[in-house]
């Protein structure tokens, strides 16, 4: 029965091909969860989701063309979603789909922006060049926040409310798993970097336990580095004529 194992192998091969292009491929996923919590809805719901996991070395940047364009919606009064993973040169585009105006800018870390204030049903958009955490407000609503996480990778995923995630298509190879978790400090997303071997398929990750230990909320100020005067929130003052 040499010939039926001859057919096999081609047939594998093919399917290889098939389903994941040249270099063979696999899924890489796993399981985030989050302990030592303050915040309500993770002790309450188990909601682990948000927590951003890419893989980095040669082969994860050689990948970073996959997607040029995202999305993050200005959506009653909140970034949707609260957390983006984008690859590095990505632009994103910032949708007002309220009835007031709204602004997005950040002004520490990561990438240093303003796209000034804009109305109702219009968008702006900025391209992210360099890796690394950008932290978004707008500057007339002090309770809208949202994470930005650039990498210098193609092969990247979001947690959702479960903790799952998945990365699929990762070639064949030698890589560094890392994590940004919002509610976590430095010190404990280094310790749980972990060296992975995506070969001949699929791979699930040991599980990953973060946890929220240390954590200390900042308030952040306005985009002139000043306090949101008072009942920013609740202003209606940018309204667009006729709504
Ligand atoms: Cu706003």
């Amino acid at each position: 029965m040499i010939w039926r194992s001859a057919i096999c192998f081609n047939l594998a091969i093919l399917l290889c091909f098939e389903m994941s292009g040249p270099a063979c491929a696999g899924t890489v996923s796993g399981r985030v969860t989050l302990i030592d919590s303050s915040n309500s809805a993770v002790k309450r719901k188990k909601d682990y989701s948000g927590v951003v996991v890419w893989l980095t070395g040669p082969g994860a940047s050689g990948a970073r063309t996959s997607r040029k364009r995202a999305e993050m919606l200005q959506k009653d009064k909140t970034f949707v979603p609260h957390i983006l993973a984008i690859s590095m040169g990505t632009r994103v585009d910032f949708p007002n789909l309220d009835p007031i105006f709204h602004n997005a800018f950040s002004s520490f870390d990561g990438q240093i922006f303003d796209v000034a204030l804009y109305p109702p049903g219009t968008s702006r958009s900025v391209q992210f060049s360099r890796p690394g955490i950008v932290r978004v407000f707008c500057n007339i609503h002090p309770s809208m926040s949202a994470i930005i996480v650039v990498v210098d990778s193609g092969y990247f995923a979001v947690s959702n409310s479960q903790g799952d995630f998945q990365i699929p298509d990762v070639a064949d190879g030698t890589y560094r798993l890392q994590l940004f978790h919002e509610r976590a400090t430095p010190d404990t997303l280094e310790r749980l970097r972990r060296t992975i071997v995506v070969s001949d398929g699929p791979l699930t990750v040991d599980p990953v336990v973060i946890s929220e230990a240390g954590y200390l909320p900042t308030p952040h100020k306005n985009k002139y580095g000043r306090d949101y005067p008072a009942g920013s929130d609740q202003t209606k003052t940018y309204s667009w004529p006729g709504l």
